[in-house]
C-alpha cells in the first residue's frame, strides 16, 4: 500500500507481507483411518485393560481434579473366571443380577425380533443394541425408577428393564393403531413419560441439553430426582453435547451424562470424534467434572459407576460424565451394512466380551444360575416376544392401513384447533375423498 493508498505488487503478497524462512514443510491435516476395514484380520491384542478390581473407586464427593486418572483407565468388576472383584463391585443380591440377566436377554430377543420384522416389510426401520445391552440395563437397575432419562435410539434396555410393556414398544415401531405416538415419531423413537423415558430425537445429542435442564429445573424445584442422558462417541462432536457439559459443570446439575463408546458412528470410526487424542471420559476434565471410565459390557461396572454418580448428584456434589466403553456388536441400523467398512471379525475378537454371557457365567460362578436355566430363560423370552409381536401385529403393521386416522396429525399441537388448521384438516380430507380414498 502507498501513502496514498492505492495497492501494490500481487495478491499473494498482499496476503502474506512477511513470508516465512523458505526451509519449512508445507503444512498438512491428519485424517484419521480405523486400523482395520474390510478383509483385514482385527487383531486387538495391543489393548490396556486393566485387571478387575485395580481401579480405585474415589469417595462419592470427591473433587474431580483429584480423580482424574479414572478418566483415562477402565473400570472392571468382572473377571474372566465369572468373579466379581475389588471396590467397585456393587454386590448386589441373586435377584438383582437375575434380573439384570434377563433384561438384557430380553433387549436382545427382542431386537432380533424387530430386525427381522423389518427384513419382512413390516416396519420400515431398526435399531439393534446388541453387545450394548449392560449400558442401558445396568443404569436402569441403578438409577431410582422415577429419575429421568434421557436416551438416544440405542437404550431401549431402559424401557425393559423398567418393565414397560413390550407390545407397547412394538405398536410404536408398527406405528399402527396402537402406538401412543399416533405415528409421528420414526420406528424406534420411543416416549414414555410413565416410564421417566423422554422422547427419543433422531437430531443427535439434543438429549444432552435437555437433561441439565430438567435435572437444574429439579433441583430449583428442591426435588430429589435427578437426570440421566446417553448419546453415542460420535454425539460428543455436537455443540450440544459441549453447552451441557458447560450448564452441568457450572452450576453443579444433579445430571449424569454418559457417552457411550461403540467405537463406531454409522460407518466413521471413533477417530472422528476424537478418539485417536483422548479418552471420550477426559472430556470431563476440561469442564471440571468427574470423568469415569468404565467397562461398558461389564454390567456390574455399568451398575457401579451409575450408582456412585447418582449418590454424587443426590448429594448436590456435582454431575458426572462416564464413558461405557463397548462395541456395536451389528449395524447401526437396518438401512446399514457394516461389512462395507468394517473388519468382518472385529466384533468376535473384541477383546471385552459379551455382556450377557459376562453376567451369566458370573451367576453361575456365584453358584445362582446354570447352563440349562439359561436355555429355558431364552427359549421362554423368544416365544414371549414372537406372541407379543403377532398380537401387536394384530393392531396393524407397515401399508395395512391400520393406523391412526389421518386427519389426527392436525390433533394434539393446540388445546383448542385454529381456524386455519382446521381448514386445511378439512382439505385434505376432501382431496382424499376425491381421489377415493
Ligand atoms: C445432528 C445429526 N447429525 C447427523 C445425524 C445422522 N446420524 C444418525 S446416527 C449417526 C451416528 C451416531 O453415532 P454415535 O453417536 O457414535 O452413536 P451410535 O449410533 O454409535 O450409537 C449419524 C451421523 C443425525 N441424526 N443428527
Ligand atoms: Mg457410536
Amino acid at each position: 500500500m502507498t501513502q496514498t493508498g492505492e495497492r501494490t505488487g500481487d495478491a499473494s503478497e498482499m496476503a502474506r507481507p512477511n513470508m516465512p524462512p523458505p526451509n519449512l514443510p508445507p503444512l498438512s491435516l491428519h485424517v484419521p483411518e480405523p486400523r482395520f476395514r474390510p478383509g483385514d484380520e482385527a487383531d486387538f491384542s495391543d489393548f490396556d485393560i486393566p485387571a478387575p478390581g485395580a481401579t480405585p473407586r474415589p469417595d462419592e464427593s470427591a473433587a474431580p481434579a483429584d480423580m482424574r486418572d479414572l478418566a483415562y483407565g477402565l473400570v472392571r468388576v468382572l473377571g474372566d473366571d465369572g468373579q466379581a472383584a475389588g471396590p467397585w463391585n456393587p454386590r448386589l443380591p441373586a435377584e438383582t443380577l437375575l434380573k439384570m440377566l434377563r433384561a438384557m436377554a430380553l433387549t436382545r430377543a427382542f431386537d432380533e425380533r424387530m430386525f427381522r420384522a423389518q427384513r419382512q416389510g413390516k416396519t420400515s426401520f431398526y435399531m439393534k443394541s446388541t453387545g450394548e445391552e449392560a449400558v442401558s440395563v445396568g443404569a436402569a437397575h441403578a438409577l431410582q425408577r422415577d429419575d429421568m432419562c434421557f436416551p438416544s435410539y440405542r437404550q431401549q434396555g431402559i424401557l425393559i428393564a423398567r418393565d414397560w410393556p413390550i407390545i407397547d414398544m412394538m405398536n410404536q415401531i408398527y406405528s399402527n393403531k396402537g402406538d401412543r405416538l399416533k405415528g409421528r415419531q420414526l420406528p424406534i423413537m420411543y416416549s414414555a413419560r410413565e416410564a421417566g423415558f423422554f422422547s427419543i430425537s433422531g437430531n443427535l445429542t439434543t438429549q444432552y441439553p435437555q437433561a441439565v435442564g430438567w435435572a437444574m429445573a429439579s433441583a430449583a424445584r428442591g426435588d430429589t430426582r435427578i437426570a440421566a442422558a446417553w448419546c453415542g462417541e460420535g454425539s460428543t462432536a455436537e455443540g450440544d453435547f459441549h453447552s451441557a457439559c458447560t450448564f452441568a459443570s457450572v452450576y453443579r446439575v444433579p445430571v449424569i451424562l454418559n457417552v457411550v463408546n461403540n467405537q463406531w458412528a454409522i460407518s466413521s470410526f471413533s477417530g472422528f470424534a476424537g478418539a485417536e487424542a483422548t479418552t471420550f471420559a477426559a472430556r470431563a476434565v476440561g469442564y471440571g467434572i468427574a470423568g469415569l471410565r468404565v467397562d461398558g459390557n461389564d454390567i456390574l461396572a455399568v451398575h457401579a459407576a451409575t450408582r456412585w454418580a447418582a449418590d454424587r448428584a443426590r448429594a448436590n456434589a456435582g454431575p458426572t460424565l462416564i464413558e461405557h466403553f463397548t462395541y456395536r456388536a451389528e449395524g447401526h441400523s437396518t438401512s446399514d451394512d457394516p461389512g462395507a467398512y468394517r473388519s468382518a471379525n472385529e466384533g468376535s475378537h473384541w477383546p471385552l466380551g459379551d455382556p450377557i454371557a459376562r453376567l451369566k457365567r458370573h451367576c453361575i460362578a456365584i453358584g445362582i444360575w446354570d447352563e440349562d436355566r439359561q436355555a429355558a430363560m431364552d427359549r421362554d423370552l423368544a416365544e414371549m416376544v414372537r406372541d407379543t409381536a403377532r398380537q401387536a401385529e394384530k393392531n396393524g403393521i407397515l401399508g395395512h392401513g391400520l393406523h391412526h386416522p389421518m386427519e389426527s396429525m392436525f390433533e394434539d399441537v393446540f388445546e383448542e384447533m385454529p381456524w386455519h388448521l382446521k381448514e386445511q384438516q378439512q382439505q385434505m380430507l376432501d382431496e382424499q375423498k376425491a381421489a377415493g380414498l
